[in-house]
């Protein structure tokens, strides 16, 4: 069978600002009450998705979601036209018009986690949108996530796009974040849950002092049951309490697997000794790992310049390229790490990209994407037109000039016509994009 990975990655929001909305995630506090520049985030998104496409890279996206979300302040019981509702929300309650606002979606490697037919019991494509439920802005995107992927992944027999995990903070899933596939060819592929917490089970080792896990064991397990993979190719590994305090929220920011390679830091996962050990019983001799110690890159220097949430990803010829943030590049130890990988993995070269808009809100290059492996069949079947190429290359980047503003402030997410313009943009994007009335201000 015919498989590729395709990397669909999240269009950002027209209303991509900075509300310092996520503790724990250090750049996101930091930058929060700097004005944003949502046309140029969406182009420095696009650019990349340019890039990896021009690496020969199966290349998809996926739309933005409505915000502010009038929808979720309607609930909260604001009230009249969604220019009175926006008014009453920023005059009593500014902060909850920022955490209805966020662009969050962008980070579409939250989105959900995926498990390929290849893997599962029922050998269908299976997606669980995450329910993000640790953070409410986040918490926000599940059901539109999950409406948008039972779009795109219509043909029930082949996919199986499930609910987000119910019942909130028990089952807190942060999608694919926290979720790395590892393959060796001729072997089954291995599924390792990092998780940052448990909820009813026994924890093992300690927690985070400083800062919240998010994703919880019970979650991941949940995930692993849904997609029906075998119990035996599954590893849970709990993220290391003290990556978390430094600033790795999710085990992306400190660890990144494709393929048979993995890139992982000391402070990515508490037990890293055993869990290499089981990678290497499953495996085989093909199995490679690269652990970067906190003596040469520290985790504070790994969390600022997000050298491992770079996009590790397969060539054409069989060859690995890494996809890296420009950040990494200008520090020293990062980059020392990434170049040390050339000619010593099978990663042949490390790309710097400008991804900065997101950057300040912590999403660096694999954030900002979701891996989907699909078969030729698989692909056949989607018949949404989301798969990029350099028609929808150019019909995106038409569509944001003409629809995004190159300055958001905290003050502008109070401006009714920021909300109207974003609807208009979205409702557009779905003609482009062949999704049908996925959102709720179209039903
Ligand atoms: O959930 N930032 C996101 C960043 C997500 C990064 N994703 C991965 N590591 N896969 C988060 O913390 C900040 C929004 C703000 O502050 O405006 C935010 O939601």
């Amino acid at each position: 069978m015919n498989a590729r990975e395709y990397n669909f990655d999240g269009l950002v929001g027209p209303t991509h600002n900075y509300g310092g909305l996520s503790f724990g995630n250090v750049a996101s506090t930091s930058h929060g009450g700097q004005a944003s520049n949502p046309k140029g985030a969406a182009k420095q998104g696009l650019a990349k998705m340019r890039f990896v496409h021009g690496l020969g890279v199966a290349q998809a996206v996926l739309p933005p979601q409505p915000r502010p979300s009038l929808r979720t302040l309607r609930q909260l019981g604001f009230h009249g036209s969604d220019a009175e509702v926006l008014a009453q929300a920023a005059k009593e309650h500014e902060q909850l018009l920022r955490l209805c606002s966020s662009a969050s979606s962008m980070w579409t490697a939250n989105a959900a986690t995926v498990a390929p037919s290849s893997d599962t019991a029922d050998q269908r494509l299976h997606l669980t949108p995450a329910n993000l439920s640790s953070m409410f802005h986040r918490a926000l995107e599940a059901d539109t996530t999950a409406r948008v992927l039972k779009a795109i992944f219509k043909d029930e027999a082949r996919f199986a796009v499930h609910d987000p995990l119910p019942g909130g903070e028990h089952f807190a899933d942060e999608g694919a974040a926290n979720h790395t596939r590892l393959f060796v060819p001729g072997r089954a592929a291995v599924h390792v849950f990092g998780f940052g917490r448990t909820s009813y089970l026994p924890a093992p080792g300690e927690s985070p002092k400083k800062f919240p896990a998010r994703q919880t064991l019970e979650a991941s397990q949940a995930i692993a049951r849904l997609h029906r993979l075998p119990r035996e190719q599954v590893l849970f590994a709990r993220q290391h309490p003290n990556g978390i305090d430094a600033g790795a929220f999710h085990t992306d920011v400190l660890a990144v697997g494709n393929g048979a390679l993995l890139l992982i830091h000391e402070l990515a996962f508490s037990a890293q000794k055993s869990l290499i050990g089981e990678l290497q019983r499953l495996l085989g001799d093909a199995f490679q790992y690269v652990v970067a110690s906190e003596k040469d890159l520290p985790a504070g220097v790994a969390v600022k310049a997000y050298p491992f949430n770079s996009q590790l990803v397969t060539l054409p010829d069989g060859a690995m390229a890494i996809v890296a943030p420009e950040d990494s590049k200008e520090a020293p130890e990062a980059h020392a790490f990434l170049e040390g990988l050339v000619g010593k993995t099978p990663v042949k070269a490390v790309h710097y990209l400008d991804v900065r808009q997101s950057m300040h809100n912590g999403g660096g290059p694999a954030c900002l994407r979701q891996r989907v492996v699909l078969s030729d069949q698989e692909r056949q079947a989607v018949k949404a037109k989301v798969f990029f190429d350099p028609a929808l290359d150019q019909a995106l980047d038409a569509w944001i000039e003409q629809h995004y503003r190159d300055r958001v402030s905290a003050d502008d997410l109070r401006d009714p016509k920021l909300a109207e313009e974003s609807m208009r943009a979205l409702d557009v994007l779905t003609q482009i994009l062949a999704l049908g009335s996925v959102y709720d201000f179209q039903r």
